[in-house]
């Protein structure tokens, strides 16, 4: 049986969850940002077999051929831009929990990447959007490979797909059903110290030597640990502490 994504298939497996399904789009982030300007509820997703133009931060690109990948943007209403970390860490714990239904070796690192026997096997972007002055909340993108093939791409070296590292077939719709049950049971403990600790739990950063690239800046030093808001705490060779809010450990 071919692992076939289509409307009637979400249908059946999402069911009363708002979702939007696209063959192909440019980036579901944008779909769903224009959805969530229209009155979409936290919760609604939408759903794409393949994205022309997927981003990752800092205007990167995100690879997601069709067929082959879940890319994935899910709208969570909220009222305080603070809490926009802890939603990627939800959405990271949420993936993380999925994907131990299938295969070992998955940790996570901060920021926002779910490895896979240390290759990215799932990428995580959470953007705000807002009306004017008004905070509407966030869109949480989800691009994870389930059979992307790397093999001869630059990416061949840090990427990696599930199927790669199961025995069993992987059936999209139902790890997407599987992610967002488990999105929705963190994003209920947002303001809890639990999502903090399953996220540290999961982060194989903490206690490494680490080099961050911030900016065009390198820092290097000891991950110690998470704040509240998902900052990673360094301790630097010469016993100060730094927070580092935006970069990306190399
Ligand atoms: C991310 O960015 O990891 C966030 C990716 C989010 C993608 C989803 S798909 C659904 C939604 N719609 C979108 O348009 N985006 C979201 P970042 O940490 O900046 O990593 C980007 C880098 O990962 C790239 O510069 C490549 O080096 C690498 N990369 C690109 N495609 C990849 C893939 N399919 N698998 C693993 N790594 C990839």
């Amino acid at each position: 049986m071919p692992d076939t994504l289509n409307e009637a298939i979400l249908k059946e497996i999402l069911q009363d969850r708002p979702f939007q399904f696209f063959p192909q789009v440019d980036s579901t982030n944008d779909i769903a940002q224009q959805w969530i300007l229209e009155g979409a509820p936290t919760g609604a997703v939408v759903i794409a077999e393949e994205q022309l133009a997927g981003r990752g931060r800092l205007a990167r690109k995100w690879y997601t051929p069709p067929k082959q990948a879940i890319a994935m943007s899910v709208i969570v209403r909220l009222e305080d831009v603070q809490f926009l970390s802890r939603i990627m860490m939800a959405a990271a714990i949420a993936v993380a929990e999925s994907l131990r239904n299938y295969t070992h070796g998955i940790t996570l690192k901060w920021p926002n990447d779910v490895l896979l026997n240390g290759k990215k096997v799932c990428g995580i972007l959470a953007e705000s959007q807002w009306a004017g002055d008004l905070f509407l909340g966030a869109i949480i993108g989800i691009g994870l490979n389930v059979r992307v093939s790397f093999a001869d791409t630059e990416l061949a070296e840090r990427a990696t797909s599930l199927e790669d590292h199961t025995n069993k077939s992987v059936k999209r719709a139902h790890l997407i059903a599987s992610i967002l049950e488990n999105l929705d049971r963190w994003l209920a403990l947002l303001r809890s110290d639990k999502l903090l600790a399953a996220y540290r739990e999961n982060l194989i950063t903490l206690g490494q030597e680490v080099s961050i690239s911030v900016g065009n800046k390198i820092i290097t030093g000891r991950a110690i640990d998470i704040d509240g808001e998902g900052a990673l705490l360094i301790e630097l060779p010469d016993g100060v502490y730094q927070k580092i809010t935006v970069g990306e450990v190399r």
